[in-house]
């Protein structure tokens, strides 16, 4: 099914079925394996409570010097692994299925969260350019999203995202505040005790 979460901003649920999800697990392992997950520090000096990685031609760190996207993981000291190809086949089908023929992502953030971890309420605004979109797909245990308006006083809708759903945002709600609350205990068969977020972008 497809619902709308508000303008620019379209949740489709179930779009990726359990084959496809395990194939996407697959490359999400062979990322790992090359270019570890980490919990970076925010420029404040925080650690940030959900582990990240990246694949593609760019990726978004954080650290004391700020927020960024650079070709070069500095863990790995390595350019980041390739975008597998499940990875852009399946952002290219939902950007096409929400509307937004032509998104090319030359990114892909991997974020994994474990029971306890959290992301507060923030824009994504290190892209280039916002009239593109960004695909983001929910895998293993079920998440409460925040989805806050455009400013950050908003009270946010909360949204319960489960093991396949993937939602697009563009339009009005590429630069709306969002987070996701603190993930709540549980097993889940392709992912154990987390769940992953893959989130596509166009860096530059
Ligand atoms: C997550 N990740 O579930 C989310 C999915 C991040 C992040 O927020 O920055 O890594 S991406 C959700 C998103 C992206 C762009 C706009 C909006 C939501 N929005 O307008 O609400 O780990
Ligand atoms: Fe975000």
């Amino acid at each position: 099914s497809v619902e709308t979460i508000t303008e620019g901003a379209l949740c489709l649920r179930a779009f990726v079925d359990e084959e496809e999800a395990a194939r996407l697990m697959a490359a999400i392992d062979a990322v790992l394996a090359a270019s570890p997950l980490r919990h970076m520090q925010t420029p404040g000096g925080f650690r940030m409570s959900v582990a990240m990685t990246n694949c593609g031609q760019y990726g978004w760190v954080t650290d004391r010097r700020g927020y960024r996207y650079q070709s070069l993981d500095p863990l790995a000291e390595r350019d980041w692994p390739a975008m597998p190809a499940a990875f852009a086949g399946l952002a290219a089908r939902a950007s096409a299925a929400a509307g937004f023929a032509g998104f090319l992502p030359d990114a892909c953030l991997i974020n994994r969260y474990e029971p306890g971890a959290r992301m507060s309420l923030h824009q994504d605004k290190n892209e280039l350019d916002m009239d593109q979109p960004i695909v983001s797909v929910s895998l293993g245990l079920p998440a409460t999203f925040l989805f806050g308006g455009m400013a950050r006083t908003d009270k946010p809708q909360r949204m319960r995202l489960e093991s396949g759903d993937v939602v697009v945002w563009g339009g009005p709600a590429r630069l709306a505040f969002h987070g996701v609350d603190i993930l709540r205990d549980g097993e889940h068969a392709l992912t154990g005790r987390c769940r992953y977020n893959l989130t596509f972008r166009r860096a530059r």
